[in-house]
C-alpha cells in the first residue's frame, strides 16, 4: 500500500493542480499580506498562472518561478514548495518571512535562481543547499556538467552572517555569482543629511570571500556590491579566467588588490570602489587587459603612483582612482587611451610633471576623442592650464578642477569645449580677467570660478550662454559693473554669486517675469543705489543678500510677496526709515535669516509684525532641504552671521538656522510681546538700538535661542524669571541698559560673566559684585527653587552648553570637511546613470 501511495502522489505531482495546491499552501502560511497581494488575488476562481508573482512555462504550463520579492509578507514556508517542481526560479526576497527553509526544496532540481535574503529566517544554513553536490565549491568543474545547473555557493558567507538573517541572495545560476545589496546600505546613502554617505560600519561583517571561490572556474562574473564583506580578496582570484566583471563595491575589503586580477586577460569590468584596499598598483597593470572597459576604485587606500602602463588598456572608458592617496605625476600617456570617457583621478596627492609648469597630461588628453568628464579636485596639481585645453574633445561636459592650486590665466581656448556643461574651477590660484570666448560654451550650465584670484571686468559675452543656471564668482577681485544683461539673459539662471569682489555701480534692472533665480549674492562689493525693484518678479527668490555695500534705499516692503524668501540680508549698507508701514501685510512666511543690522532703520515694531513669519514660528516646521547637485555643478548657500560674538560662515545652513539680527539701528519703542511667539529662533540681536520698555517676559518661550544680545538699549524693569527656562541660551549680553532689580540664579544664568549684565545701575545679584537686599534675594531664590531644584539647574546648565556648542561648532565643521565627500559621492551617482 506505501508504495502504491508513493506512486500516486508522484503521479499527481505531474500537474498544475499541485502547483497550485503548493501555493494555496504557501498562502496559509502567510500571517499577514499588507498590501493584499495573495490574499485575494491567488484565488482558484483564476488559474495559477495569472496569479501575482506565479510564471509559467509555456510547454508544460506548470509553475516555472515564483517571485515574492518586496511584498511585505510575513510568515512561514511550508513544505508543499517543494512540491513545485518545474520552478526554475525562486524569490522570498525583502519580506519578514521566518522559521526555516524546508528541506523539501532540495526536491526542486531545475531550480536556476534563488533569492531569500532581506528576511529572518533561522537556522543553520539550509542543508538542501547540500543536495547540490555539497555546498562546497566544485572541484574543477567537470566539463560535462551543464553550467546552467551548476551551483558555487559561498558557504563561509553564509555561516558567518548574523544569526537572524540569511544572506541576501545566493544566487548563482550558471554563471554569475550575485549578492544584492541589503536595504540598510540604501537608506545609508540617502538619508538625506549633510553627512550624506556613511562608509560601512567596520565592525559588521557577514564573512570573508572564500579562497575556494578560486574554483569556480568557470564564473564570468561576480557582483557582491553593497554587503559587510571583510578580509582580503583571495589570491586565488586570479585563477578564474573565464571572469569579465568582478564588483565588490562599498564593502569592509582589506590588504592588497592581488595583482593577479591585473592578469586576466577576459576581465571588462573591475569595480572595488568604497573598500579599505592599500598598497600600490602593479606597474605593468595596463599590459595584460587587453579587454578592461570600467576601472573603479574610489575610495580606498591605495598609494604609490598611477604606472604609465595604465595606457596599454586600451578600451578603457572608465578610469576612477579618485579619493585614494596616489601621488607623483599624471602620466602624459593617458592619452592612448582613445575610448576614455570618464577620468577621475580627485581627490590624490597628484601633481604634475616637475620639469614643465603647464598641466601636460591635459594636452596628450586631446587625443581621447570621446571624452565626457574629467575629475581633478583636490590634487596640488601646483600647475598651469595649457591653452591645448581649448583642443580637448568638444564631448566634453564636466571639467572639475577646484582645489588644485592652478596658477595663471583661464586660456582663451576654453571656449572651444561647445559642450561643457560643469566648469569646476574654484578654489584655485587664478589670475588675469575671466576670456570673453566664454561664451563660446553654449551649453553651460554651472560656471564656478569663486576663490581665485582673477581680475578685470565681468564680459558681456557670458550673457550669451543663455544654458547658465550657476554663475558663481565670488572671491575673486573682480571690478566695474555687474553687467545689467544678467538680470535678463536666462531664464534658467537659479544662482548668481558675486560675493566679496570689488563691484561698483548699481545692479541689473532687468529681472524678468519666469526668472528661475533663487539666490542673488552680491555682498561685500561697493554697489550703490537702490534694490532693483524687478526682482520682485524672481519669484522663486530665496536668498538675497546685499550685505556690506554703499546701497542706499528704504527698507524693500514689496519683497514681503516673495513666497520662498528666506535670507534676508540688508546688513551694513545706509539702508533707513521704517521696517513696517500700514499698508503692509506682514509677508515674510518662510523667513529664516534676518539682518537689517549696522543700517540707519527706525521707527517701532508693531505686534502685528512678526505674525506671519510662519518659518520662525513653527515649531518643528523645518525643512528639510539637501545640498543639491542640479547637473550643473554643486552650489551651496552660505552666509556669513553674527553669533555669540563670532562671525560665523554657514554653509547650507539656511533651513535651520532662524536669527534675527537688528543691531545697531535706530528702532525705538517696546518690543511687542508677539516676539516671543517667534518659538524656532536661535540668535536675536537687539543691540545698539534704542528700544525701551520692559524684555518681554514671552522670552522664556523662545527655547531654542543660543544667542540673546539686548545690550545698549534702554530696556527698563526687571530681568524676567522665564529667561531661566532657556536651557540653550550660550550667550546673553543685556549690558548698558536701565534694568533693576536681582539677576535670575538658575539655568545659564550661573554661565555669564558680569560683563553680560554691566552699565544697569540698578541690578544686582551674582554674577555682579553688588548684592541684593534680602527682600530681593529672597524672591529670587524661592521662585528658583520652585521651578528646579538645584541638581537639575546644573544639568541643564551642562546639557545646554554643550549642546549649544555642539549645535554650532559641528554643524560648521560637518558642512566643511564633508563638502567633498559629499561632492564626490553625489558626483558619482550622476556618474553612473
Ligand atoms: C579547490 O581545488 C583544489 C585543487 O584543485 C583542491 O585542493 C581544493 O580542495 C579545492 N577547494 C575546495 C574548497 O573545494
Ligand atoms: C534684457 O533687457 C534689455 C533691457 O530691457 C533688453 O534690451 C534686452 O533685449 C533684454 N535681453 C533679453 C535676452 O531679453
Ligand atoms: C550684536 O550686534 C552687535 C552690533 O552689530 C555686535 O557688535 C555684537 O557682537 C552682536 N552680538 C552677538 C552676540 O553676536
Ligand atoms: C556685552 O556688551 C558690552 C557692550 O555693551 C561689552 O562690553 C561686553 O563685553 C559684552 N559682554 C559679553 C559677555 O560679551
Ligand atoms: C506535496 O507536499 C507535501 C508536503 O511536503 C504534502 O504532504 C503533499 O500532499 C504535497 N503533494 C501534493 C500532490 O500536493
Amino acid at each position: 500500500m506505501a508504495s502504491f501511495s508513493l506512486a500516486v502522489a508522484v503521479v499527481r505531482s505531474n500537474n498544475i493542480t499541485t502547483d497550485q495546491s503548493a501555493l494555496l499552501a504557501l498562502k496559509a502560511h502567510i500571517t499577514d499580506d499588507p498590501y493584499n497581494f495573495l490574499t485575494s488575488n491567488w484565488s482558484t476562481s483564476t488559474s495559477v498562472c495569472n496569479w501575482i508573482g506565479i510564471s509559467c512555462g509555456a510547454k508544460h504550463q506548470r509553475v516555472t518561478a515564483l517571485n515574492l520579492t518586496h511584498m511585505g509578507l510575513r510568515g512561514t514556508i511550508p513544505p508543499h514548495v517543494g512540491n513545485l517542481s518545474f520552478l526554475t526560479h525562486l524569490s522570498f526576497r525583502n519580506n519578514s518571512f521566518h522559521g526555516s527553509l524546508p528541506n523539501q526544496l532540495a526536491s526542486l532540481r531545475r531550480l536556476e535562481v534563488v533569492s531569500f535574503g532581506m528576511n529572518n529566517f533561522s537556522g543553520e544554513l539550509p542543508s538542501w543547499l547540500g543536495f547540490f553536490p555539497k555546498l562546497q565549491v566544485f572541484p574543477t568543474l567537470p566539463q560535462s556538467i551543464s553550467s546552467t545547473h551548476y551551483w558555487c555557493s559561498v558557504t563561509e558567507t553564509l555561516r558567518r552572517r548574523s544569526s537572524s538573517s540569511i544572506p541576501v541572495v545566493i544566487s548563482s545560476g550558471d554563471k554569475t555569482l550575485e549578492a544584492a545589496s541589503p536595504l540598510e546600505s540604501k537608506e545609508e546613502s540617502n538619508n538625506g543629511s549633510l553627512v550624506n554617505f556613511k562608509r560601512r560600519d567596520q565592525s559588521k561583517s557577514c564573512g570573508m570571500i572564500p579562497r575556494s571561490l578560486g574554483n569556480c572556474t568557470s564564473l564570468e562574473r561576480i557582483h557582491l556590491d553593497d554587503n559587510y564583506l571583510t578580509g582580503e580578496l583571495p589570491l586565488e582570484i586570479g585563477n578564474l579566467q573565464n571572469l569579465m566583471e568582478i564588483t565588490l563595491a562599498n564593502n569592509s575589503l582589506t590588504g592588497t588588490i592581488p595583482n593577479a586580477i591585473f592578469n586576466i586577460s577576459t576581465i571588462e569590468v573591475i569595480s572595488l570602489y568604497l573598500n579599505y584596499f592599500s598598497g600600490q598598483l602593479p606597474l605593468s597593470i595596463g599590459h595584460w587587459l587587453p579587454n578592461l572597459k570600467e576601472l573603479y576604485l574610489w575610495e580606498n587606500e591605495l598609494q604609490g603612483i598611477i604606472p604609465n602602463s595604465i595606457s596599454n588598456a586600451s578600451k578603457l572608458t572608465q578610469l576612477d582612482l579618485g579619493a585614494n592617496y596616489f601621488s607623483g605625476s599624471i602620466p602624459n600617456t593617458l592619452g592612448n587611451l582613445r575610448h576614455l570617457e570618464t577620468l577621475n583621478l580627485g581627490n590624490n596627492y597628484l601633481t604634475r610633471e616637475a620639469s614643465i609648469l603647464e598641466l601636460s597630461f591635459l594636452s596628450s588628453l586631446t587625443n581621447c576623442k570621446n571624452l565626457k568628464t574629467i575629475v581633478l579636485a583636490y590634487n596640488p596639481l601646483n600647475g598651469t592650464l595649457p591653452n591645448s585645453i581649448g583642443n580637448l574633445s568638444t564631448s566634453l561636459e564636466e571639467f572639475l578642477a577646484f582645489n588644485c592650486n592652478i596658477k595663471g590665466i583661464i586660456p582663451v581656448g576654453i571656449g572651444n569645449l561647445s559642450n561643457m556643461m560643469a566648469l569646476h574651477l574654484e578654489d584655485n590660484e587664478l589670475a588675469g580677467p575671466i576670456p570673453s570666448t566664454v561664451g563660446g560654451m553654449r551649453n553651460l550650465r554651472g560656471l564656478f570660478l569663486q576663490h581665485n584670484n582673477l581680475t578685470g571686468r565681468i564680459p558681456p559675452m557670458i550673457c550669451k550662454v543663455n544654458s547658465l543656471q550657476v554663475l558663481h564668482l565670488s572671491n575673486n577681485d573682480l571690478i566695474g559693473q555687474i553687467p545689467q544683461c544678467l538680470g535678463n539673459f536666462s531664464s534658467s539662471l537659479l544662482i548668481l554669486n558675486m560675493r566679496s569682489n570689488s563691484f561698483q555701480g548699481i545692479l541689473p534692472e532687468t529681472f524678468i517675469k519666469g526668472s528661475s533665480l533663487r539666490t542673488l549674492d552680491v555682498s561685500l562689493n561697493q554697489i550703490e543705489g537702490k534694490i532693483p525693484r524687478s526682482l520682485v518678479k524672481c519669484r522663486l527668490l530665496e536668498v538675497l543678500n546685499l550685505g556690506n555695500n554703499n546701497m542706499n534705499d528704504i527698507f524693500p516692503f514689496w519683497l514681503e510677496s516673495l513666497p520662498e524668501l528666506k535670507i534676508l540680508i540688508l546688513r551694513a549698507n545706509g539702508f533707513q526709515g521704517p521696517i513696517w508701514d500700514s499698508h503692509t501685510n506682514f509677508g515674510f512666511s518662510k523667513l529664516h535669516v534676518i539682518d537689517l543690522s549696522h543700517n540707519n532703520f527706525s521707527g517701532r515694531l508693531p505686534s502685528e509684525y512678526f505674525k506671519t513669519w510662519n518659518a520662525m514660528l513653527m515649531v518643528h516646521g523645518k525643512i528639510n532641504s539637501k545640498p543639491e547637485y542640479m547637473h550643473t555643478g554643486y552650489y551651496e548657500d552660505s552666509i556669513t552671521v553674527m553669533n555669540k560674538g563670532l562671525e560665523m560662515e554657514l554653509v547650507k545652513i539656511l533651513t535651520i538656522f532662524i536669527a534675527i539680527d537688528l543691531s545697531n539701528n535706530r528702532f525705538c519703542g517696546e518690543i511687542p510681546n508677539t516676539m516671543g511667539n517667534l518659538k524656532e529662533l536661535i540668535v536675536l540681536n537687539l543691540s545698539r538700538n534704542s528700544f525701551t520698555g520692559p524684555i518681554p517676559s514671552s522670552f522664556g518661550n523662545l527655547t531654542e535661542l543660543q544667542s540673546l544680545d539686548l545690550s545698549q538699549n534702554k530696556f527698563l524693569g526687571e530681568i524676567p524669571q522665564q529667561l531661566i527656562s532657556l536651557t540653550f541660551l550660550e550667550y546673553l549680553n543685556l549690558s548698558q541698559n536701565q534694568l533693576l532689580g536681582p539677576i535670575p540664579q538658575g539655568g545659564q544664568f550661573w554661565t555669564f560673566e558680569s560683563s553680560s549684565f554691566e552699565g544697569n545701575l540698578g541690578l544686582c545679584g551674582s554674577p555682579l559684585l553688588k548684592k541684593c537686599e534680602n527682600n530681593e534675594t529672597l524672591t529670587s531664590i524661592s521662585s528658583h527653587e520652585s521651578s528646579f531644584g538645584e541638581e537639575f539647574n546644573w544639568k541643564v546648565v551642562v546639557i545646554g552648553y554643550a549642546c549649544g556648542l555642539v549645535i554650532g561648532l559641528l554643524i560648521g565643521h560637518v558642512v566643511i570637511s564633508r563638502r567633498l565627500d559629499w561632492f564626490m559621492r553625489t558626483f558619482r551617482v550622476n556618474l553612473h546613470w
